[in-house]
């Protein structure tokens, strides 16, 4: 009985089938060569653009980043000797002197910012890429800046190093040269399968700095996500400064130094926004707000109920109180107040996991509704036409969570994004019903430990590892799985999620990465690589592994998915 089972161990241990090292995602349309290409010393990029087009200044500031990258990054092949056995080969190869960007049409050309923040059906990040193997100039040509961006992207992910000379055992920094093992290398009209590719943070459970959600982006960029789904306040924090509201963080961070600032989260913005990041922020509503009882103890129904499994998923307990027109006044300013500082064209407003208990016992929430004569549901609807309604008037779309399309009696507008988050197998449900969705899938995307099998109640307080997902479980999900062809279009894309309940920013980075790249694999390449053939885990492991190492290269602690020596061993 027992050596079926290590066969599969060893099947799946350092796997190491090769289509094409370091690129991830997989550009769509790859032709790659297995001639070494050596960086010239003298290497520059070059933007091509008519002289009456103004340059924008993210696409100047992200080419100097790649320069910079290119020659900072000194990552060896993993192969035996890693690279070293190329050393000899590459005195006589080719040197690549230029790479030159050039955009298609003569129209202005507007900035990676002002692309990432487009409607997300409606960003051009398409790019073609061709590094001839014989040193001549090397170009990625695509319409829009983000397109250029992307396109760097992949071109970072080529190249290598090797010390010009074995080391010597001494702690000097070493020439080195910079070259790419597979040229020539054509990338054709590369552009995702799905233009959602996101990650979510929670930073209410537990805080993070700018620094670290600066460098999550940095590492989202690295593998063409393109939202950050912000699940910024919750029950147990209010991390956020809205203006206006400024007693919600003072009275509900965890400390003073545990706010995002207006500034703070502009920064955020722009930063993601030059990434080619789009931030989705949630403020989730009406239910995980139990936090606003310290500033507005008059909008919370049920605040602390004990025992607080009957009242709320999570202690401690307490709604918006949804029925009360004070209320849905306060949560339409507030949402408006935060809303309008944010250029995405979505904004989350939650809907998850509301509570009916606490509003039963709430006894304002039942005068309430005695008053206006509503159900319960009928009040939530009417609380979320006005919510939605106002965030409409900034020019957003709502994002919310599965129940608001599945469990309530609400209307939603048809061009409401439904983030499916329970079963897969809820998503059919939701495109039935004509939404737009997101895969957020527990049991495949969930990176901490929540999402087995979904039972009502367990999330808890999310103490326990129930069970981990690995990359391998994420990387097989199928993002049409029980859809019709006509359905599919409704699947917008889909994210990796991080509830903060056991993460913080010492545990952030491996906990994240590299996983949470699998779904940037999944729907930028979509189902089959380029060569035709479905993806699967044993092909993916050493180009993950490869971008693993770059994220190390580049201060991201993203853990290890095999011992050194698997990409280390000969043949
Ligand atoms: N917080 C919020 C959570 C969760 C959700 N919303 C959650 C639920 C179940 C599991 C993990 C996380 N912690 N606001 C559900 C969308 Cl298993």
């Amino acid at each position: 009985m027992r050596l079926p089972f290590v066969t599969i161990i060893a099947l799946s241990f350092c796997a190491q089938a090769l289509l094409a090292s370091g690129l991830w995602p997989i550009p769509r349309n790859l032709e790659a060569g297995n001639q070494l290409l050596k960086l010239s010393p003298a290497f520059s990029i070059q933007l091509h653009i008519p002289s009456a087009i103004e340059q924008p200044q993210d696409l100047l500031d992200a080419i100097s980043r790649t320069r910079t990258r290119l020659q900072n990054d000194k990552l060896g092949r993993l192969t035996p000797g890693r690279g070293e056995e190329d050393r000899e080969a590459l005195v006589a190869a080719p040197s690549l002197l230029r790479l030159t960007l050039g955009i298609k049409g003569d129209g202005p050309l507007s900035s990676i910012a002002s692309e990432s923040v487009k409607d997300i059906a409606n960003r051009d990040e398409k790019y073609s890429l061709v590094v001839p193997a014989d040193g001549s100039s090397a170009t990625i040509t695509a319409s829009s800046s983000l397109g250029l961006l992307r396109g760097l992207t992949t071109f970072e992910q080529l190249w290598y190093w090797v010390p010009s000379s074995p080391s010597d055992g001494s702690d000097v920094e070493q020439d080195g040269i910079i070259y790419a093992h597979q040229a020539p290398v054509a990338v054709k009209d590369d552009a995702p399968a799905f233009p959602y590719r996101g990650f979510m943070l929670d930073t209410s459970r537990n805080f993070f700095s700018t620094k670290d959600i600066k460098r999550t982006l940095d590492a989202m960029s690295m593998s063409k996500l393109n939202v950050f789904h912000w699940h910024v306040v919750d029950s147990q924090s209010f991390p956020l400064e809205i203006p206006g509201f400024l007693e919600l963080a003072r009275k509900g961070a965890y400390s003073s130094q545990d706010i995002y600032t207006t500034a703070d989260v502009q920064d955020i913005v722009k930063y993601a926004a030059e990434r080619g990041i789009d931030v989705l922020m949630e403020i989730d509503t009406p239910g995980h707000t139990a936090i606003i009882a310290k500033a507005y103890p008059e909008h919370i129904a049920c605040p602390n109920a004990s025992p607080w499994n009957q009242y709320a998923h999570e202690p401690p307990a307490g709604q918006l109180r949804l029925a009360s027109p004070a209320t849905i006044d306060f949560t339409v300013s507030l949402l408006s107040s935060i809303a309008k500082i944010l250029p995405s064209t979505m904004f989350g407003t939650g809907g998850d996991e509301i509570n009916v208990n606490c509003y039963d016992k709430d006894e304002q929430t039942q005068e309430d509704l005695k008053k206006s004569g509503k159900t319960l549901e009928q009040a939530l609807d009417t609380f979320t036409r006005r919510t939605h309604g106002a965030l409409r008037g900034f020019g957003k779309k709502a994002v919310v969570w599965q129940e608001m399309a599945l469990d309530h009696q609400v209307t939603l507008a048809n061009d409401t994004i439904v983030t499916v988050w329970q079963s897969s197998a809820d998503t059919s449900s939701v495109v039935k019903k004509g939404f737009r969705v997101v895969h957020a899938p527990s049991n495949y995307f969930y990176l901490d430990c929540g999402g087995g099998e979904w039972i009502g109640n367990m999330a808890g307080t999310n103490s326990w590892c129930d069970p981990y997902k690995s990359w391998q479980k994420a990387y097989t999900f199928d993002p049409f799985a029980g859809l019709s062809a006509s359905h599919a279009p409704l699947v917008l894309g889909g994210q990796q999620l991080l509830w903060a309940e056991q993460a913080s920013p010492e545990n952030l980075d491996p906990i994240v990465w590299p996983r949470a790249a699998v779904s940037a694999e999944i729907f930028w390449t979509g189902p089959r690589l380029p060569n035709g053939d479905f993806r699967n885990v044993n092909e993916a492991l050493s180009r993950l592994h490869d971008l693993r190492f770059r994220m190390v290269q580049r201060g991201v602690r993203a853990i290890p998915l095999q011992p050194l020596w698997c990409a280390l061993r000969p043949g």
